[in-house]
């Protein structure tokens, strides 16, 4: 029963500087204590190494940073490839969500093939040839499913590092227009604020959990804060109104602890800059313990 902590504190795939602080602060929330009371050996390897956004050019921009993110995520792959050799359980901290090409590449080694439920505002399914930012943190699902530069998407090996059937982004809202058109046409779910609305969170996240569990070992929590409505989570790279709301996404949670399937977990884009006094952070520390276990009765 042991989490290792992996932070990887990098800006350098998103527009707005700050959430290269975001494992800090989530660290700082008090993260490693509160999974310990949950009764979890928790080791903590501390933070890949990443380079400062002012000793570096951007070289290209379509591509902000491609050769730094390379070498962050061939890091992250590693380390996450040997926690799950190890049969520990990998939560990585971030950082913006460029780090998820490295996180699903690692997961994606051995062979394992795993089921995956993307919290995000964002479809993350952009290329070279769509995004119109050249931020990378636009990229890594498209990256895992082998689609983009091939510096990234041949981390970890050539193979696609995710099966689309089994892949679920949960809490959309702003998607861009071809990006939209490439995730039409991948075999991805996509659930969208008004599928939330809708269906209800509980009905979502239980055909989420069936979808990312269909014939896979499990499954992959990736949680970009700026799914939660910037309300009650401000402190995040892109805050776009309209969210899911707190209790919709410890619901979320809970349902993904009951099913006793997920495998690894990361937090992203929080950015202590624009927060209240940490409360986004506290927020992620709160979410990553609803997965692990924490009961309220
Ligand atoms: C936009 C914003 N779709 C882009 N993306 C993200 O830059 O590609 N913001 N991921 O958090
Ligand atoms: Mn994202
Ligand atoms: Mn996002
Ligand atoms: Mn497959």
């Amino acid at each position: 029963n042991v989490i290792r902590i992996i932070g990887v504190p990098i800006d350098l795939g998103a527009g707005r500087r700050g959430v290269d602080m975001g494992p800090s602060a989530i660290r700082t929330a008090g993260l490693n204590e509160r999974l310990r009371q949950l009764g979890w050996d928790v080791e903590d390897f501390g933070n890949v190494e990443v380079p400062v956004q002012e000793e570096l050019e951007i070289k290209d921009k379509r591509l902000k940073y491609l050769p730094e993110i390379v070498k962050v995520n061939e890091q992250l792959h590693l380390m996450v490839s040997e926690a799950m050799k190890e049969g520990v359980i990998p939560v990585i901290l971030g950082g913006d969500h460029s780090l998820g090409i490295g996180s699903l590449a690692g997961l994606a080694s051995d062979g394992r093939h795993f089921g995956l439920i993307w919290f995000d505002t964002h479809g993350d399914y952009n290329s070279l040839a769509t995004t119109d930012s050249g931020n990378i943190h636009g990229m890594p699902l498209a990256v895992a499913n082998g689609i983009g530069a091939p510096e990234l998407t041949s981390i970890g090996g050539e193979h696609k590092k995710i099966s689309e059937e089994n892949t679920v982004i949960i809490g959309a809202r702003e998607i861009d227009p071809q990006e939209s058109e490439m995730l039409h046409q991948s075999k991805i779910t996509v659930f969208t604020m008004r599928d939330i609305d809708q269906l209800g969170m509980q009905e979502v996240i239980s055909q989420g959990i069936k979808i990312a569990s269909r014939g896979t070992d499990g499954i992959h929590v990736s949680f970009d804060l700026d799914v939660i409505d910037p309300e009650e989570a401000p402190g995040v790279g892109t805050p776009v109104l309209g969210g899911i709301t707190y209790r919709e996404a410890h619901l979320a949670m809970e349902h993904l602890a009951d099913s006793g399937l997920v495998l690894s977990m990361e937090v992203v884009e929080v950015n202590p800059i624009l927060d209240n006094r940490n409360k986004t952070a506290e927020l992620a520390v709160g979410l990553i313990c609803s997965v692990f276990g924490k009961r309220i009765y």
